[in-house]
């Protein structure tokens, strides 16, 4: 039933406005469509990932906005940059994160946070696909469920920032056909990831483990042979109910879990690769 939840903040007037809009692009955020009449003007943020938190009991925080990073020494080395206001230095909290609390504008709040890890330093891809190409391959054998899988991964690249003329989709008849067709993609060099879709249901499957088990190694394959991050979204199921609740019911949808790992794998690979910022046209790919 839900579309979304927007939370509207006003800025001090168009200069800062100008500023806040900038700042918010430098983080990651995308831009939805703005508008501007005679009264004034708003531009829509979306993060990658935003969920509506509720909270009972104390709270010392207090901030506007709660941002979740992956990166809290960047944000501030951005917030630096910008010569955005930051009240107090990155911090403990009492939960086992560190926080950052930023004033972009006058008297908005904004506090960025990260996750405290036992990896603290370690290098992890970021979520945003803005200039990545991706190919997204969907089977159509139990088109309902698969359907169903595209739309959550096309969900996924565009709220990460990716453009609609950088995603290419291709369908194949079944589960089979995927491996073959993510090779063919993946060695063209067009796409810096491929996104695989598809479902298998076991009562309906005759050979279901012959099937699963060749698709899954032969995505695998593809994806070690080419050097091209592969993502995994072809579910494999009991039944029909349970292909449902994978596919956007009650075990969130894979489809863009698939495409959302793709977006980091990218990100990861050009950070850990051995030519990092590398783009897909750019890319040679080892021939079948
Ligand atoms: C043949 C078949 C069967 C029985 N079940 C499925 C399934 O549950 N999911 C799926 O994606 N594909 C299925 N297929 C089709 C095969 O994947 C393949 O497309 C055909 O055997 C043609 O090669």
């Amino acid at each position: 039933m839900i579309k979304g939840i927007t939370t509207i903040r006003h800025t001090g007037g168009a200069k800062e406005f100008k500023a806040l809009t900038r700042l918010f692009d430098a983080l990651g955020f995308e831009r939805g469509t703005p508008w501007k009449t005679a009264r004034g003007q708003g531009v829509p943020f979306r993060a990658p990932l935003g969920q509506l938190e509720l909270v009972e009991g104390l709270e010392t925080l207090h901030s506007d906005i709660w941002v979740e990073v992956t990166d809290l020494d960047s944000v501030r080395e951005l917030l630096a940059r910008e010569k955005v206001n930051t009240l107090g230095e990155i911090q403990q909290t009492a939960w086992d994160s560190r926080f950052l609390l930023a004033e972009p504008a006058h008297g908005l709040k904004v506090l960025f946070w990260q996750k405290n890890r036992p990896t603290q330093g370690a290098v992890e891809g970021d979520l945003d696909a803005r200039g990545m190409r991706f190919g997204v391959i969907v089977s159509r054998w139990n088109s309902f469920i698969t359907e169903r899988l595209l739309q959550g991964a096309l969900d996924a690249l565009r709220r990460s920032g990716c453009r609609e003329q950088d995603i290419t989709v291709v369908r194949v008849p079944g589960a089979f056909e995927i491996p073959s067709q993510a090779r063919t993609l993946a060695a063209s060099g067009k796409y810096d990831a491929i996104v695989t879709l598809g479902c298998l249901i076991r009562g309906e499957t005759t050979h279901y483990e012959h099937i699963s088990t060749e698709v899954t190694r032969g995505i695998g394959q593809s994806a070690q042979e080419t050097g091209v991050p592969h993502t995994y979204g072809v579910l494999t199921c009991e039944n029909l109910e349970q292909a449902l609740d994978r596919a956007g019911l009650k075990a969130g949808n894979k489809g863009f879990e698939a495409a959302i790992s793709a977006v980091e794998m990218v990100s990861l690979q050009r950070k850990t690769g051995s030519a990092p910022g590398k783009t897909a046209s750019k890319r040679k790919t080892r021939k079948r």
